[in-house]
């Protein structure tokens, strides 16, 4: 395990929850700097870290600096999926780590030449790297029908963290039996209909959870069922 999945599983067990919170928007709705503040505020103690994307950086930009630089104690996670040739996965890299991220979640399938270019940028930074090997949505099934191949790449390419769908346990099982030690992110859980007990079980460390938390009437109280679900 590297210095960014460490410091995902101290946390996790510290706080008794494998929830990483996938804040792209509040209420289905676009916030600014001071809402995103006060919403992972209210959540904080029931999660592990902050997954962001193009649609937070969308309403943030570079306030999204700030945001992060608010929660020294929460790993941000960027997920702009790089899927890029090398030399501009670098680079898109350099200016996200830049602003203060973890970990960059990085398409598999563009190849090991581009996956070796970002993960030697983030080793750099000491820095985490994600592979998607598989995608949550019903239409994925063409790149999940290469996932066993896109693990190899990820190993090849010394990356030993996957985004595994939480809507295909299957997926999830095969991946932690296929590589020793990995460490599996599993998003879909809720919204999108997956199960947070059977991603588990089928042995997802980590679930990326949005809409279920962000559209909830309490936050907070549905943040604190999905830790405890988890965590069972
Ligand atoms: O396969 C994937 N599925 C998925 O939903 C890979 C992802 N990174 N995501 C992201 O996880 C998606 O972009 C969203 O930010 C989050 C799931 O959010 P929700 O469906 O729980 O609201």
């Amino acid at each position: 395990m590297g210095p960014f999945e460490t410091r995902l599983s101290e946390i996790s067990k510290q706080k008794k929850s494998r929830v990483i919170l996938a804040l792209d928007t509040i209420k289905s709705r676009e916030f600014d700097l001071e809402q995103a503040r006060s919403f992972v505020q209210s959540v904080e103690r029931y999660i592990v870290g902050v997954k962001l994307g193009l649609p937070a950086f969308a309403n943030l930009c570079q306030e999204t600096k700030r945001l992060i630089q608010s929660f020294p104690e929460l790993p941000f996670i960027a997920d702009w999926k790089l899927a890029d040739v090398p030399h501009t996965n670098r680079l898109v890299t350099q200016k996200l780590l830049k602003l203060g991220f973890s970990a960059t979640i990085v398409h598999a399938v563009v190849g090991e030449d581009s996956l070796k270019e970002v993960k030697s940028v983030a080793d750099e930074h000491s820095a985490g790297v994600v592979g998607v090997v598989a995608m949550s949505n019903s239409g994925a099934s063409t790149l999940n029908s290469l996932f066993d191949t896109l693990l190899q790449k990820c190993v090849r390419a010394g990356i030993k963290c996957f985004i595994a769908p939480a809507t295909f346990p299957d997926i999830i099982r095969k991946t932690k039996q296929s590589v020793e030690e990995c460490v599996v992110l599993s998003p879909g859980v809720g919204a999108q209909g997956g199960d947070s007990k059977l991603a588990v079980s089928a042995g997802a460390d980590f679930l990326i959870i949005g809409r279920s938390i962000t559209d909830s009437e309490n936050p907070e109280k549905q943040a604190q069922l999905e830790a405890q679900n988890s965590w069972r």
